[in-house]
């Protein structure tokens, strides 16, 4: 196997100096945990680290020249850069990355842009990304794309390289379905289909994960079990996966105590207790009101003054973004206040710095500090939280943590607050420096072990490994499709027969389904073809339908076709009336009319449809949430009241069908086969009534589902549009006979 990585940027940054290319490792959550995994690869038995990163490589470079060589020096890290001018960055990367989709997965909708010439660049650059990573994939490649940047990427790349294995994460929140359909419809649609051209699609917490699948359901409509979504061409999973940190690379820095005077000298901190605060510039990360809370905490523990100090480090980020350059001046404006009210000759309450420190300091600050204040207003994990408590080696420290972030879903031993609320901030940090050692031990040895066994390589292992088994689960449903030489039989076996029978089921086989069922009238092109396809000599065609009698008639009485209505109830054959199957009951509507009828009232979008032997609940436009629930009540309800009466309650698509017992599609199908030697016997359908039809047909019948799951019939089709091709084809073979 051999990975490719596929981020918005590359892990190196190329910094262009006097003519000189010089690369330095990226800040960033991404490209620390993905680095910790690909040197975890470097190390294994593969024949050489088996990888490649492709991503913006951190600098615009216009000219052939110099981007052949940019290319050929990244080559020597395993990087492959991905060239975006300036525009395209700005329109893109600065517009619709962080004016649009970063607000508004944060819950900052106010923040949110909405401008057609972003999304416009970001399909674009997206664009870009697949025409640079689809040559570079072979066959056994796995593809993993990361973060919000390229969402549209997984389905693109599914359309150039349909086999491509490919797995997508999620760094920041998947919001709630209220947030993100704040989106215009014609992106939110494309973003999510973009995402399920993905085999895994993979989110930090359960609730991502749960907005996503809520997500997908609202606006395409698709369900989803245990987070698998069967798609007409592909099944898609959706799951949880909580980023780690690479936890002894932390302790083991720690524990060399290296270089602690290199971020803030040990003089400044003297005997002060230590809290400190690291995030890259964000107004996501709460920095202000922790400053706040910090301000709050010195006013009302005045003995606490003097005797701590807030170590707040900020890495310079998206500076072009005005929100950015405004949350710095507030920054600014408020460390100065603190430092202006408490301040002493000889204490400075807040030791602030603005840049990026390298690792060493870092992770020195960690371990020197008593307590790390995380308060983010909205974060998709953290990982600063957990380098703090991996790098603790003596067990001692306390984490504050805020509930908005994903990291405090594994972090429960920790100090929670709601960082909306100063005084809450306040009063934890008097908790975090007076929380006496043995309990700081106590909560961080069951966290850090939790750090310890689901590390960075954990985390990338459990996605990666995910993929295989997924592909196996595709191949094993992809088999299941009419191919190529099963098709050839089935035509052969067609046009060879003296004697053939034909069985369709109409809504979702023929036409697709559509809100009301009045809606899906045939056209002019279908009645044709099953007009054609009824004439072939030897030829019956049954349309076997659950219908009502009078819509059948309506629509395809002029056809020289037999008709089955209402499941069985009623059947008309060639050139002949309608007749009941058999002698049916239909007193039992009345009482379970105003059941039906009072669960309509309770869900807006449901409705009933009466038929002569059978009610049908529709519920296709409703919320198909609160529709789930509803038809589990209705379901239980009906099954109740009807245990005593001769009727059947089923379940199918987007319906609840309460009907007389005894008739079924494939009763009534065996009604159509002559006794002996049945000839040629195809039937084709979409729902679970159809299944009633696969099972009560001979074996030698070919039965073939339309969509995408476990069945009876014998192969399945993607979709109505593959059915008429197919019935096309016979009609076709049957012209050319009687021409020959
Ligand atoms: C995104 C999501 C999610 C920070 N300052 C310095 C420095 N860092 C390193 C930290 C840490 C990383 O950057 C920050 O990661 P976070 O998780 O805190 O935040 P984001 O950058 O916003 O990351 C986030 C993450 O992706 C992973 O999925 O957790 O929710 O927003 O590793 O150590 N590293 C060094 N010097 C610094 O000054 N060396």
């Amino acid at each position: 196997m051999r990975l490719l990585v596929v981020s918005n940027r590359l892990p190196v940054v190329t910094v262009e100096e006097k003519g000189q290319l010089l690369f330095r490792e990226g800040a960033g959550g991404l490209v620390s945990g993905i680095s910790a995994y690909l040197d975890s690869l470097r190390g294994s038995s593969l024949a050489g680290p088996q990888y490649r990163w492709i991503g913006w490589p951190g600098v615009t470079v216009a000219e052939p020249g110099p981007q052949a060589h940019v290319t050929a020096a990244l080559a020597r890290l395993r990087a492959h850069p991905v060239f975006l001018t300036d525009r395209s960055m700005d329109k893109f990367y600065h517009g619709f990355c962080n004016k649009t989709i970063w607000p508004l997965f944060h819950y900052f909708p106010s923040y949110v842009a909405c401008e057609e010439s972003f999304y416009a660049h970001y399909r674009c650059v997206n664009r870009i990304f697949c025409d640079a990573v689809a040559p570079l994939v072979q066959p056994d490649d796995v593809v993993w794309i990361h973060d919000y940047h390229l969402m549209l990427l997984p389905q693109m790349l599914r359309e150039q390289r349909p086999d491509a294995t490919i797995g997508f994460f999620l760094h920041i929140p998947f919001p709630s379905f209220e947030m993100f359909r704040l989106l215009p419809g014609a992106w939110r649609t494309e973003i999510l289909e973009g995402l399920l051209g993905a085999d895994l699609i993979g989110f930090h917490t359960y609730d991502y994960t749960q907005h996503f699948l809520h997500s997908v359901l609202r606006v395409l409509g698709h369900e989803h079990t245990m987070g698998r979504i069967l798609l007409p061409n592909h099944l898609v999973k959706v799951d949880t996966f909580p980023m780690g940190v690479d936890f002894q690379k932390f302790q083991a820095a720690a524990r060399q105590q290296v270089d602690r005077t290199g971020a803030i000298p040990d003089a400044a901190l003297k005997d002060l207790k230590v809290v400190l605060s690291v995030d890259r510039l964000d107004y996501t990360k709460g920095i202000l009101n922790r400053l706040q809370g910090y301000e709050l905490f010195l006013e009302q523990n005045p003995s606490w003054q003097q005797n701590v100090v807030l170590v707040l480090v900020v890495v310079p980020s998206r500076i072009g973004v005005d929100q950015y350059q405004e949350i710095k001046r507030q920054i600014d404006e408020l460390v100065g206040k603190i430092n202006g009210k408490f301040g002493r000759v000889d204490w400075t309450p807040v030791l602030y710095q603005y840049r990026y420190l390298p690792f060493e300091p870092l992770v020195s600050l960690y371990a020197r500090s008593h307590v790390a204040l995380v308060t983010p207003l909205r974060d998709g994990m953290n990982l600063v939280a957990k380098e703090y408590l991996a790098s603790r080696t003596d067990g001692t420290g306390v984490l504050i943590v805020s509930e908005m972030t994903g990291a405090a879903k594994e972090l429960a031993e920790a100090v929670l607050i709601n960082p909306n609320n100063v005084g809450e901030i306040a009063v934890a940090l008097r908790t975090a420096l007076e929380m006496p050692e043995s309990e700081q031990m106590r909560r961080n040895e069951v966290m850090q072990e939790r750090l310890r066994r689901y590390d960075v390589v954990r985390w990338a292992d459990d996605f990666l490994s995910q993929l295989p088994t997924l592909k196996a689960e595709q191949q094993r449903l992809r088999s299941r499709l009419l191919g190529v030489p099963a098709r050839r039989r089935l035509l052969d076996k067609f046009r060879q027969a003296p004697q053939r029978t034909i069985f369709l089921d109409y809504d979702g086989t023929l036409v697709s389904f559509t809100d009301h069922p009045r809606q899906a009238r045939p056209s002019r092109d279908l009645l044709t073809l099953l007009r054609t396809l009824a004439q072939g000599a030897g030829t019956d065609v049954v349309l076997v339908s659950g219908r009502d009698k009078a819509t059948m008639g309506d629509w395809f009485g002029d056809l020289d076709l037999a008709l089955v209505a209402e499941h069985g109830a009623w059947i008309k054959r060639r050139r002949d009336n309608w007749r009941l199957a058999q002698p049916l009951n239909n007193g039992w509507k009345s009482s379970l009319l105003p059941i039906l009828q009072t669960y309509a009232d309770r869900l807006p979008g449901a409705f009933l449809e009466e038929k002569e032997y059978s009610i049908v609940w529709h519920y296709r436009r409703a919320d198909l949430e609160l529709a789930s629930t509803r038809v589990k009540e209705l379901v239980d309800d009906l099954v109740s009241y009807t245990a005593n009466i001769d009727v059947q309650v089923q379940q199918g698509n987007r319906i609840v069908e309460v009907r007389c017992g005894g008739i079924n599609k494939g009763v009534a199908a065996l009604t159509f086969l002559p006794k002996e030697g049945a000839g040629f016997v195809l039937a084709i359908g979409d729902d679970w009534t159809d299944e009633e039809l696969f099972r009560a047909l001979p074996v030698s019948a070919c039965t073939l589902l339309v969509g995408n799951r476990h069945t009876w019939a014998k192969y399945n089709l993607r979709n109505h549009e593959e059915v008429l091709e197919l019935l096309r084809e016979m009609s076709e073979r049957q012209l050319q006979e009687c021409g020959s």
